[in-house]
């Protein structure tokens, strides 16, 4: 196969069900996600390169001595903010963003030894070359620069920064491959990474090592020193027996994903059936509605199953954003839309709630649930990551965040449409414009204001090819029609409503998703959920906001009527957007009767006090965007 401009670009495509689509083929023409795509190159990418000037990473990369500032993995912050950037160039050059591309590049090439090896904490004398592998990221800080010299290169044909990730990946080569050394980075990252570089380069020594950094993970030789343990780096359970993902999260989806690049070049199907195997766990245990994974906040990690609790949600967002490359990987390999649904929820939920409207604030972790009205800390450039602060800061000091969404909805793209031998499958729906070889045609829609989606053929291309749409998970109903005369189709095993035809150019295709306002309850083993609804509309999970309910009602306090309407009302220009809020009647109670200890013998309850209020839900995506705020998403049911 060709190589494609967008992240996962398989060599072959012996071992996909369906083949990715480049950045320039897969554009986003409009729409919030395509309005978001242009604000984060105009102003979310000079706000980064400002705080990584600001916060050091860059320095510590030009200095390369004294004192390292800000964490010892910071030169990952550049790297991701340059593959960003690369996406952004790759669609569409602009002089003042290749500008940055060459000035960083210079710095990295200057700060570079000449056997390749590049680490500003290391280089700087703060921690011994491959010497604690365990904590230094420094494999899985050369993976990222990896990802950002190929996303350039697929971007623009230009060797300047590839050849020094290219340099520095031989320097891994050269200390690791052939099982020179029997251990491997604390944090996966450099798997996939090396996949990519061997798909750029055909060099199947990446490849190797690329496998052989998943086989010898999994037998305790990382040496935890006290820091977690071997579950925390996955270390404990070799990757093809794990049956559930556990640890830090970020961590054990960044595996996964080089797990299953690894499948997609070879073949290996106990790779892929680990990887499915972990992905329907955590898909049915351990995410949250919003697409938040990884529970806990002691170790970043997942839980339990079940164990999700709303407040205590830690839902970093680069966990998020790995589930959504994993799961990118696993469509490309199978041709699933429950991996689409997957995305969709992530993407107009968490990762929609992750960034300010402005795009310059970004949220670290993720509640379902804000109990106290508390501001960004004190310290609010810098908060630290515990403090989970109720608005967004402008950067953190673990930065890994921010420039992961910029990398994410750079190459949005790439994750709406894929194609086959028998034709074009559209996962995403978002108004664009899709190619492939023959074949283009445009998406139009207001989704997920509302179910319409139109298709238009620009070019029909030659003899007859299929139009697969996916109907998501959530939806009833699903109508298709073409040319205005209803198909008679129904959505097959994959999830998709399939049209084959002779298409001609002017054809067009008319989708209607219907999404009513629904009420959500989670498992019932999902304890700190058990008797609450969420409210949901299409993709899109609502919460209360405080600021939204009438005055003296106590979001902590509210209960849902389920058994009254529930009612839908487009609010122009809030938030800059003209979201659909909900409102429904609920019950805000008046605990004062409970003064004391705060509990009751169930025999002698205090009598149920409350009022009747008019309760108004907004998109979760939207929440803290107007102060610090109370808030939740689940509402204990009445
Ligand atoms: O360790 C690098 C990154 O920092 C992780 O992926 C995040 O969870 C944060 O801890
Ligand atoms: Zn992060």
């Amino acid at each position: 196969m060709t190589s494609v401009l967008g992240p996962v670009s398989p060599r072959s495509a012996e071992h996909l069900a369906v083949r990715p689509l480049g950045l320039r083929d897969a554009v986003l023409t409009g729409g919030f996600w395509g309005r978001w795509q242009q604000v984060n190159r105009e102003v979310t990418t000079p706000h980064a390169l400002g705080w990584l000037e600001r916060d050091g990473s860059v320095d510590n990369l030009r200095r390369l001595a004294g004192p390292h500032r800000g964490l010892w993995f910071s030169d990952s912050d550049v790297y991701k903010v340059l593959e960003a950037i690369s996406w952004d160039v790759g669609r569409d050059p602009a002089a003042g963003l290749d500008a940055a591309v060459s000035d960083l590049t210079r710095v990295l090439r200057a700060a570079q030894e000449p056997d390749g090896y590049l680490n500003s904490n290391v280089q700087a004398g703060h921690e011994v070359q491959w010497n604690n592998l365990v904590i230094s990221h420094e494999l899985y800080c050369i993976g990222h620069l990896i990802q950002a010299g190929v996303a350039h290169r697929r971007g623009t044909g230009g060797d300047e920064l590839f050849d020094v990730a290219r340099r520095a990946a031989d320097c891994v080569v050269t200390e690791f491959a052939d099982r020179r050394r029997k251990d491997t980075d604390g944090h996966p990252e450099i798997e996939m990474a090396l996949v990519e570089l061997y798909r750029e380069t055909g060099d199947a020594t990446y490849l190797d090592l690329a496998r052989q950094l998943l086989d010898v993970r999994g037998h305790g030789v990382l040496d935890a020193n006290g820091h977690f343990d071997s579950t925390y780096f996955q270390d404990a359970v070799p990757v093809r027996e794990q049956s559930t993902v556990a640890g830090h999260a970020v961590r054990a989806l960044y595996l996964l994903c080089g797990v299953v690049d690894v499948y997609l070049e070879t073949g290996e199907r106990a790779l892929l059936d680990s990887a499915l195997r972990q992905w329907e766990s955590m898909t049915a245990t351990k995410t949250y509605l919003t697409g938040a994974v990884g529970s806990r906040f002691d170790g970043e990690a997942f839980g339990e199953e079940y164990e999700l609790p709303p407040d205590l949600a830690y839902g970093e967002t680069c966990a998020t954003i790995a589930n959504i490359m994993l799961c990118w990987r696993l469509q490309l390999a199978t041709g699933e839309g429950r991996f689409a649904d997957a995305i969709e929820r992530a993407l107009y939920n968490l990762l929609a709630a992750s960034t300010s409207t402005d795009r310059t604030g970004f949220f670290y972790n993720n509640p379902a649930q804000r109990r106290v009205a508390r501001p960004a800390a004190a310290t609010q450039t810098r908060p630290a990551r515990a403090e989970a602060p109720g608005t967004r800061p402008p950067w953190f000091a673990c930065a890994c965040c921010p420039p992961n969404i910029m990398r994410t909805v750079a190459s949005l793209g790439g994750y709406l449409a894929t194609y086959s031998d028998s034709g074009v499958q559209l996962h995403q729906y978002v108004p664009a414009t899709i190619r492939t070889g023959t074949v283009t045609i445009a998406v139009e829609t207001e989704y997920p204001r509302d179910g319409a989606i139109e298709v238009s053929v620009l070019e029909a291309g030659d003899g007859p090819w299929t139009l697969a749409l996916r109907v998501p998970g959530w939806c009833r109903g699903a109508t298709v029609s073409v040319n205005g005369t209803p198909w008679p189709a129904s959505a097959n095993a994959a999830g998709y409503l399939v049209i084959e035809r002779q298409w001609r150019v002017g054809d067009r295709v008319a989708l209607t998703l219907p999404m009513p306002v629904r009420l959500t309850v989670a498992h019932p083993a999902a304890d700190a959920m058990r008797g609450a609804v969420a409210i949901e509309r299409g993709p899109v999970v609502y919460c209360l906001e405080s600021v939204d309910q009438p005055e003296a009602v106590d979001v902590n306090r509210v209960e849902l009527c389920v058994d009254e309407p529930l009612h839908e009302q487009v609010r122009e220009g809030f938030l800059g957007e003209d979201p659909i809020l909900v409102t429904a009647t609920g019950l805000a109670r008046d605990d004062s009767g409970w003064a004391g200890t705060g509990w009751a013998d169930l025999s002698e309850l205090p009598p149920e006090v409350g009022r009747r209020v008019t309760l108004t839900a907004i998109p979760y995506h939207l929440w803290a965007n107007r102060g610090p705020s109370v808030m939740r998403v689940f509402i204990p049911a009445r």
